[in-house]
C-alpha cells in the first residue's frame, strides 16, 4: 500500500472500530516511514472525525464513539514512542501544565498536546481531565510554568476556560503565565474574548507557539 492508502485505510479502521486492523497499519506506515503526526492527522483524526459526524446526525451512539476513541488510543500507543524518540538531544523549552477543563472528560487531543510539547523540549505536567480552574492555577505556581495550556471540546465546556483565566486574574499572578487554549469548538475569537494569549487550532499550532513564547518570554496576542 502506498501512503494515501496506509492513510485511508486508518480512516477506515477508526469507521469499523477495528483496533487491530488500526495497529496493524500503523505499524506498516511508520515502517514505510511517514512521518507519526501524518498518521493520526491524516488517517487517525479524520476517522474520529467522520465517527463525530455521524454521533451528531444520530447514525451511531455513545457506545460507538466508545470504540472509536478505543481504537484511536490503541494506536496512538503505538505512534507516540516514535514520536518522543526524535526528543534527545533536543533543548529544553520550559514548563508546561496542560489539562483538559471542568466538565469535560475528553482527553485525546489533549494527550497528543502533551506528546507534542514533550517532543519539542518541555517538561509537561499533564492534570488529565475535568480539572478544577484552582488546579490550573495551584499547578502553575508550584512548577513555575511558562505555559497553562487548556483543552475543550464541547461548547457547554468553553466557559470553564474562561473561569481559568480569571482565576489567574484574581490571584494577581495573570502576567506570569501564558495561557494557551484549543480544542475543536475553540476559535480565535473566543480566544479574544476570554483574553487567553493565544489558540492553536491543531496540537502541532499550540507546540509551535508555546516555543515561541519560551523563545521570546512575550506574549503572542
Ligand atoms: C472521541 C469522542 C468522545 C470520547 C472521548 C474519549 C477520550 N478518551 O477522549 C467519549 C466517548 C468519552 C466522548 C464522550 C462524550 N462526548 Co464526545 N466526542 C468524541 C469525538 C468523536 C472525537 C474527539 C477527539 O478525540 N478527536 C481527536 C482529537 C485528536 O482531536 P481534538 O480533541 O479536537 O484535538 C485536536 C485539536 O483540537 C488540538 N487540541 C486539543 N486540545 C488542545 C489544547 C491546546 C492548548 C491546543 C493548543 C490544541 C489542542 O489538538 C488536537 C490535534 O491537533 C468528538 C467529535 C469531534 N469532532 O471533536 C465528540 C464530541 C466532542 N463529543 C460530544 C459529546 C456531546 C459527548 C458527550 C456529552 C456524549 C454523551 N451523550 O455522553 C460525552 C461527554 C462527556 C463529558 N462530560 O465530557 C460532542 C460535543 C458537542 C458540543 N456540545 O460541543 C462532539 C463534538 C460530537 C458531536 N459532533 O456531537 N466523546
Amino acid at each position: 500500500m502506498d501512503r494515501t492508502e496506509i492513510l485511508d485505510a486508518l480512516k477506515q479502521a477508526i469507521l469499523n472500530y477495528d483496533e487491530d486492523g488500526a495497529r496493524a497499519l500503523v505499524a506498516q506506515g511508520l515502517e514505510a516511514g511517514i512521518p507519526p503526526l501524518d498518521l493520526v492527522d491524516g488517517g487517525l483524526s479524520r476517522g474520529i472525525k467522520a465517527i463525530g459526524e455521524k454521533f451528531q446526525a444520530m447514525e451511531v451512539f455513545l457506545p460507538e464513539l466508545m470504540l472509536a476513541a478505543k481504537v484511536f488510543l490503541g494506536a496512538l500507543e503505538l505512534i507516540e514512542p516514535t514520536m518522543l524518540a526524535t526528543d534527545e538531544g533536543r533543548p529544553r523549552q520550559g514548563v508546561a501544565v496542560i489539562g483538559t477543563v471542568k466538565g469535560d472528560v475528553h482527553s485525546i487531543g489533549k494527550d497528543l498536546y502533551a506528546t507534542l510539547l514533550k517532543v519539542a523540549g518541555f517538561e509537561v505536567h499533564n492534570l488529565g481531565v475535568n480539572v478544577h480552574p484552582g488546579k490550573f492555577v495551584e499547578k502553575a505556581q508550584e512548577t513555575g510554568a511558562q505555559i497553562v495550556g487548556l483543552s475543550a471540546l464541547m461548547t457547554t465546556t468553553m466557559p470553564s476556560m474562561r473561569e481559568v483565566v480569571e482565576l489567574f486574574v484574581a490571584r494577581g499572578i495573570r502576567d506570569r503565565h501564558t495561557i494557551l487554549i484549543g480544542g475543536s469548538p475553540v476559535t480565535q475569537a473566543f480566544c479574544d474574548k476570554i483574553q487567553a494569549d493565544g489558540y492553536g487550532e491543531t496540537a502541532q499550532d499550540g507546540v509551535d507557539l508555546a516555543v515561541r513564547i519560551a523563545g521570546q518570554r512575550g506574549r503572542p496576542c
